[in-house]
Formats: C-alpha cells, sequence, structure tokens
C-alpha cells in the first residue's frame, strides 16, 4: 500500500525546511499510486438555506441522554450575481444545527444575516471584501486612512468560522473586528459587535479559550501610533446585568512582534491553568502590502508571508498578572493553526498542538483548487502537506546557568526536549503524539473533552484525518500510547468531531463524538454520525435531507431545560 511507503518517510519528520522538501517528494510517490480520486467539488457549491427544522431518518440509537444542539459554522454562499468568491474562506456564512432530543434529531440552517450578506443581496455583486477575494475599491479613501483607523480596508461581518461565548452571549466570529451576537435557539442573527469599540484591538481569534467558571480569554492584533502588538483578551463569565455587549473587556497583555511591520498570523493559542502560550511563527502579514493592496489589487491572503528565516517562538504569559515569563522558547520554523490542549506540570507547560512545516496551505484552499478533479486535483493534493500533533514541554524554571548546553525537560513521560543554551535561551524540539496510522492523513481540528481536561492532564484527542484536503475519517490520538482509532467510510467527509460527556461519567472518554458526515454524492445522505467515544464504534446516524458543504468550527450547546 502506498501509504505505508509514505509512513516511513514521514516518520522522518521536517524538523528544518529542507526536510519538507524530501516530505514533498515522498507524498507525490503516495499519491501516484492511488488509481482514482473523487472530486469533493459539490461540497464547495452553494446552498439553500433550510430555515425549517426537517426530521433526519435515524439508523441505530442515539441515546436518549445526549439533549442539545449540535452547531456549526461555515461558508454556504460562494456568489452573488455574476461575482464569485475566490477562497473557501470567503463564502457567507451557514449556520446548521443538529437538535438532539428524545433519541431523534431535527436539522436546521440559516444564513448569518451579516451587512456583508445584506450588501450583497440588495447590490447582486460582492460589495464586501473578504479574506482572498477584493471588492472593487471606494475611491473616495485612501487604503492608508482606512487602514488606520480599521485595518482591513473593508472589515467583514461575515462570521463564519466558529462558535464563540462572551459574557455569557453566544456569538458567530470570524478573525475580524466584527463578531455578530446570535440566539442559539433559533440561530437568528442580533447584533454586529465591534471589538475597537471596547477594547484597543482589531480584531481576535476564533478560537477563544474559557476557564471552568465561563471567563473568557482570546489573542487579537492592534495597529496603533505605537506600531503592531499582539494582545491578550479576557472577558467576564457574566455580564453585570448591563445591556452592553463585551462589557468588562480588557486587555491583559501587550506583546510587540519581531518584526513591527510584519507580525505572524495566528489562528489560535494555548492556555493553561496559569498562563496564556503564544506562538510567533513564521507566517507573516505584511502590512506595507496590506497598505497598498487596494492600489495592487491584492487581498489579505496575498500579503501573508512564509518566512523561515524566524523561528518558532513561544511566549508564556501570566494569565493573573499579564506579565510575560522571561526565559526566551523556541524552535525550528513550523506553523500550527489548532492547539489541542495545554498544560502545567512539574514547573513545565506541556503544549500539544497540531502542526505544518509548510506554511502554503492557505493557498491550497482557493475554490478553484477545491473544485477540481482528476489530474487537476492529483496535482493539487502534491502540494498538501498535512498538520501532525506534536507535544512540546516549556520548564518555567531556569535550568542552571553553564556555558554548556543543559537539558532541562524534567518530564519522564515526553521525549521533547527543552536546551538551556550558554545564553540563557531555551531550544525546544518535539515529541510526535501519533504512531504511523497518522502518517498520511495527519490530524486537524482537534477537540478534547474540554470542560473537563482542558488545561489538565489529559489522555485523548479526536480529529480528523485530512487526505483530500479536508477530513476524510475521524481519529482518536491516545497521548500515552500514541495509538489511534479511526473511523472511515468510503465517499464520505466527516467534520471536527465534538465530544459530549455521559451525565456523570467518571473517564475522560465517557461519552460520544458528534460529526456531521458529508457527502459529494447527490444519490447519498449527510448524516450527523454518533460515536462511542470509548472504542469509537457508531451507536448511530440521523440521515439529513439536505446536501451542506464542508464547514470549519462547531459547538455543542446543552438544553437547559
Ligand atoms: C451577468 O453577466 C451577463 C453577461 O455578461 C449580463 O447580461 C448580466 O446582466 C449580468 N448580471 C448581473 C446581475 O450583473
Ligand atoms: C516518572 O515520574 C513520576 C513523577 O516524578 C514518577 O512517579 C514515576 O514513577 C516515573 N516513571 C518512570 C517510568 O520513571
Ligand atoms: C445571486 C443572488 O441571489 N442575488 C440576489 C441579491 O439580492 C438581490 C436583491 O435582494 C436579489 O434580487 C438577487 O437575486
Ligand atoms: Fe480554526
Amino acid at each position: 500500500m502506498g501509504v505505508l511507503i509514505v509512513g516511513s518517510a514521514l516518520r522522518l519528520r521536517a524538523r528544518n525546511w529542507a526536510a519538507v522538501k524530501m516530505f514533498n517528494a515522498s507524498k507525490t510517490l503516495h499519491f501516484s499510486t492511488k488509481p482514482e480520486i473523487e472530486t469533493i467539488a459539490p461540497l464547495f457549491q452553494t446552498v439553500t438555506e433550510t430555515p425549517e427544522p426537517v426530521p433526519t431518518k435515524i439508523t441505530g440509537t442515539i441515546p436518549e441522554w445526549i439533549k442539545g444542539s449540535l452547531l456549526r459554522n461555515g461558508p454556504g454562499r460562494f456568489e452573488f450575481g455574476n461575482d464569485t468568491y475566490n477562497h473557501w474562506f470567503d463564502g457567507m456564512a451557514l449556520m446548521h444545527r443538529f437538535k438532539i432530543r428524545d433519541g431523534s434529531v431535527t436539522y436546521l440552517s440559516k444564513f448569518l444575516q451579516s451587512d456583508s450578506y445584506k450588501q450583497n443581496m440588495s447590490a447582486n455583486r460582492i460589495v464586501i471584501s473578504e479574506f482572498g477575494t477584493l471588492a472593487m475599491p471606494d475611491p473616495c479613501k485612501s487604503g492608508f486612512d482606512r487602514f488606520m483607523s480599521k485595518f482591513q480596508l473593508d472589515s467583514t461581518d461575515n462570521c463564519n468560522v466558529n462558535f464563540v461565548r462572551y459574557n455569557g452571549d453566544y456569538y458567530v466570529s470570524t478573525e475580524t473586528n466584527f463578531i455578530r451576537k446570535v440566539d442559539p435557539e433559533e440561530l437568528n442573527t442580533l447584533e454586529k459587535v465591534d471589538w475597537s469599540q471596547f477594547i484597543a484591538v482589531n480584531g481576535a481569534t476564533a478560537h477563544p479559550h474559557y476557564d471552568p467558571d465561563g471567563t473568557s480569554y482570546n489573542m487579537g492584533n492592534s495597529y496603533g501610533k505605537q506600531g503592531t502588538r499582539y494582545n491578550i483578551i479576557k472577558v467576564p463569565a457574566q455580564r453585570s446585568g448591563s445591556e452592553e455587549t463585551l462589557e468588562g473587556a480588557q486587555v491583559i497583555c501587550s506583546i510587540e512582534p519581531q518584526e513591527k511591520m510584519k507580525p505572524s498570523y495566528y489562528h489560535s493559542f494555548g492556555m493553561t491553568e496559569n498562563y496564556v502560550v503564544f506562538l510567533e511563527q513564521p507566517l507573516k502579514l505584511n502590512i506595507l502590502k496590506i497598505l497598498t493592496s487596494q492600489l495592487q489589487g491584492k487581498s489579505f491572503l496575498d500579503c501573508m508571508e512564509l518566512e523561515p528565516k524566524y523561528n518558532t517562538v513561544f511566549h508564556v504569559i501570566n494569565k493573573h498578572t499579564g506579565k510575560a515569563h522571561t526565559t526566551h522558547f523556541s524552535s525550528a520554523p513550523f506553523m500550527s493553526f489548532h492547539q489541542i490542549n495545554a498544560y502545567e506540570d512539574q514547573g513545565c507547560i506541556v503544549l500539544d498542538i497540531c502542526c505544518q512545516d509548510d506554511g502554503m496551505a492557505f493557498d491550497l484552499f482557493r475554490l478553484q483548487n477545491l473544485r477540481k478533479s482528476g489530474q487537476a486535483l492529483k496535482e493539487v493534493l502534491k502540494q498538501f502537506s498535512p498538520a501532525f500533533p506534536r507535544r512540546y514541554v516549556l520548564p518555567l524554571v531556569p535550568g542552571p546557568g553553564s556555558t554548556q548546553n543543559v537539558e532541562t525537560n524534567p518530564l519522564n513521560y515526553s521525549s521533547a526536549t527543552a536546551t538551556q543554551l550558554a545564553d540563557g535561551k531555551v531550544w525546544c524540539t518535539h515529541e510526535n503524539l501519533y504512531d504511523h496510522a497518522l502518517d498520511s492523513c495527519g490530524l486537524e481540528f482537534p477537540q478534547i473533552n474540554y470542560f473537563k481536561y482542558n488545561t489538565k492532564k489529559y489522555r485523548f484527542f479526536y480529529g480528523c484525518g485530512f487526505q483530500q484536503l479536508i477530513g476524510n475519517s475521524l481519529i482518536k490520538v491516545d497521548v500515552e500510547t500514541k495509538k489511534a482509532k479511526i473511523w472511515k467510510e468510503t465517499g464520505f467527509y466527516p467534520s471536527e468531531p465534538i465530544f459530549v460527556p455521559a451525565p456523570q461519567s467518571a473517564e475522560e472518554d465517557d461519552g460520544v463524538i458528534l460529526s456531521a458526515v458529508l457527502t459529494p454524492h447527490q444519490d447519498q445522505s449527510t448524516f450527523l454520525l454518533v460515536l462511542d467515544a470509548k472504542d469509537f464504534t457508531e451507536l448511530g446516524r440521523a440521515e439529513v435531507p439536505v446536501h451542506i458543504p464542508y464547514g470549519f468550527h462547531g459547538i455543542f450547546v446543552p438544553q437547559l431545560s
């Protein structure tokens, strides 16, 4: 099997950019041994919404104790009139609800009524720039003026990435300064909220973290007079009764980028009980290019650059004091979109993340690539390098000062290294959190038993195996044994797995995994899959009578009554 041949080459895993080349070469081999690759184009086509709940056909059993809704977000419309978006990330936000009760499931979906969506609808063309698509410029304002006030030229409120919580309220989010409040029951669009009206940031990630009491943490850039800063944001668990959205939001720490005009792109960050861990990675936003982008006809995507001359730097910030830890931690350059979990143990931070040695992934996800078939699709797939789960260990207690290099990782269960160099800086190498089963697909969209094990020492994470640009398997990994359990069905593409704990669950993996499983085949059905999280066997599925485009992230909202 081609997969196994590639396997051994991948074990060498890229520690530097030279190794990446080898890695790509080996993948060519892998795909050329496969006979046919099916097109996933139908998973990137515009659909109509299903605003009234529709019943689903159940096979097997959906446990009666599951009470609540799986809410998912992702693009659902890719053109207006004769204008089409260029990039998958640009599609108009379509929100999905799989409501589970008494062993049955209903489905509904609604387009986010964002200003971006409504303006397009009425103009019948694309009027708001999205990530990879630049709308025609408004000649009345110079790009520079707008940039200084709002960073993005025409900042979008097309919040198509995730569902998030601030102050106890639900929002949908992308990465701009705008988030949209939504009603998690009916998926109606509520207030448009601008981060920059509350604190000095010009955006925030779609992956906040939550303390057990509901306090939210996030990160966002600011582009003020002092130059670019990375900021750590904290939002209280509840509003004090006032109607003000984002009430009490504050910036608890501001970090200066390595290079002022080239801050790094980041999509998420790590959080332990007491610290935030921020990866400053070599995927950079070129501010000068952004400033002149309208003149040059470039979108935000075109202003991102991979700069492998920079190492990846780990910033550790105390959540309570807002102070940065004094040790300088870095590693060979890599990129990460999603962190898996992070915790403190024996004076160290253990950081588990999905890592990529090739930062060009964004470009691959242009719609024209995703909609290819046959040989043309094979050519695109050759450029795709999966993300792999890795562990880094950052010891917070400095080692003894020495003129020699000293190994400072005290954890006997991790082969990650943290070498204190003569200048006091710490150089990190990772431990792989996977065995051969993941060699050909890697793992993305990582999830854990979040509310019990986030910031805690834990054993299991879940995710999608990515083999054809999108997830085509579901995976459970045991971080102690590195063994994986895999669910896969030919012709079906599962989305991000969400763990829902069983009532009074004692063990970490006592619960179910929910995943919306999609198909490009018109004669087959989308379904909500329910797996036993322990052994990864199917408990049941609910077939949905409509086709759904491939999306990003979601959450499970328990039913309160
Ligand atoms: C789309 O393009 C066609 C052909 O050029 C043109 O006739 C039509 O008016 C255009 N539609 C819109 C909504 O601009
Ligand atoms: C690893 O360290 C822990 C804590 O220090 C200790 O309890 C355990 O016995 C050690 N295990 C091995 C295999 O050395
Ligand atoms: C492509 C498309 O559906 N365009 C719509 C945009 O909005 C106008 C006005 O609401 C509609 O007439 C178009 O059909
Ligand atoms: Fe994400």
